[in-house]
């Protein structure tokens, strides 16, 4: 399966270290202003080789639209985008080709499939999270351009690490997604002392979606956190999913959970802006979980294709964290979610109309995750 969405429907295909990754979105409104300009923003953010702390890759991440867009607008017919890799080494895969690593997709590809691509992972590598983040370039724009909705995300702990203090304005200001500034310097030792050990680290990412309406999200199968947890869970190394106070919630009392509600407002966000599979009108608030990378110098015990025992060795140009650059790609998923779910509302709800009475959301928590 490689096609995700209902209405907005996103295909992804391509591999590492194939000719060119790419998109194909099916179901879009026609009208939205879209240049090939726009895609290079998120893009960068995601991007390997901008510095030390992750993949030394350098890829163009150039986007050609091939197709789907007319005098600058979309059209509502099928919108291609590719991208060609341009740096893939894949001499680096000779040693692991025939090689299971151990934590990795290796040996589950070849259980599936019976074959597999091993140059930079084929098809299970990170870097088809690419197009994820391109497809939500429009999603974006058009959810903000029709409902004020603003998706953004930070990095919420490095391994044992936890942000000091919350700042929205000092995330995109340091390459980790950072919301506490003091500590960056502090970041790169851990980030410098774990390269040096060989060994990678898990991660979580928080995003955020602001000005959400209420109403979007289907009863039962489709609700609105069912289908951002299976987005997220789409996402490589994603082990762990949090709508509001997600596991937190075990140990609340019903009367501390709830979200109470005056005129004006609502005093709290435990829910994560999600009641019953629809969007209250609160900012739908996720969390994720990234594992630790498998791809490690330090030698490990596995097997070969040929069930012989081996010690394994990753060399290359790896992440020791890929969730240091994962924040961007879960507001993609966030947005893909929300515009697909605004289509359907849309569709089957659209006459309904605003019903009253409107409780005002909580702004996104400025405070520091415990
Ligand atoms: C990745 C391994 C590395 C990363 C890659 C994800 O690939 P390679 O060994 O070919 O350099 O660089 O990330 C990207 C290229 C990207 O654009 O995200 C992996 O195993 O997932």
């Amino acid at each position: 399966m490689n096609t995700f969405g209902h209405l907005f429907r996103v295909t992804t295909f391509g591999e590492s270290h194939g000719p060119a990754i790419g998109c194909v979105i099916d179901g879009c409104p026609p009208g939205i202003a879209i240049a090939a300009e726009e895609f290079a923003h998120d893009l960068a953010r995601r991007a390997t080789g901008k510095t030390r702390h992750t993949s030394a890759r350098h890829e163009a991440d150039e986007i050609e639209i091939l197709s789907g867009v007319y005098q600058g607008k979309t059209t509502g017919t099928p919108i291609a985008l590719l991208i060609r890799n341009t740096d893939a080494r894949s001499k680096d895969y000779d040693k692991i080709a025939e090689q299971f690593r151990p934590g990795h997709a290796d040996y589950t590809y070849w259980q599936k499939y019976g074959a597999r691509d091993p140059r930079g992972g084929g098809r299970s590598s990170a870097r088809e999270t690419t197009m994820r983040v391109a497809a939500a370039v429009v999603a974006k724009k058009w959810l903000s351009e029709k409902y004020g909705v603003q998706v953004r995300g930070h990095l919420a702990q490095i391994g044992d690490v936890l942000p000091a203090s919350f700042d929205w304005n000092a995330v995109e200001g340091n390459p980790f997604f950072w919301p506490d500034a003091s500590q960056v310097a502090e970041l790169e030792n851990y980030m410098d002392a774990l390269r040096k050990s060989g060994d990678s680290v898990g991660a979580r990412i928080t995003v955020v979606a602001d000005n959400v309406p209420p109403g979007w999200g289907e009863p039962i199968y489709g609700k609105l956190d069912g289908e951002l947890a299976a987005a997220m869970m789409s996402i490589n190394a994603v082990k762990g999913v949090e709508v509001g106070d997600g596991f937190a919630s075990v140990a609340q009392k019903g009367s501390e959970h709830r979200d109470e509600a005056t005129r004006e407002g609502f005093l709290s966000n435990h829910a994560g802006g999600i009641l019953g599979g629809i969007s209250s009108g609160q900012p739908v608030t996720v969390s994720v979980a990234f594992k630790p990378t498998s791809s490690l110098r330090l030698p490990a015990r596995g097997l070969d294709v040929h069930g012989e025992e081996v010690d394994i060795v990753t060399t290359g140009r790896h992440d020791p964290c890929v969730g240091i650059r994962a924040t961007p790609i879960c507001e993609a998923m966030l947005a893909l979610v929300l515009m697909d779910q605004a289509l359907r509302h849309r569709a089957q709800c659209g006459d309904v109309g605003e019903v009253m009475p409107r409780i005002p959301g909580k702004s996104s928590p400025i405070k520091a995750p415990k």
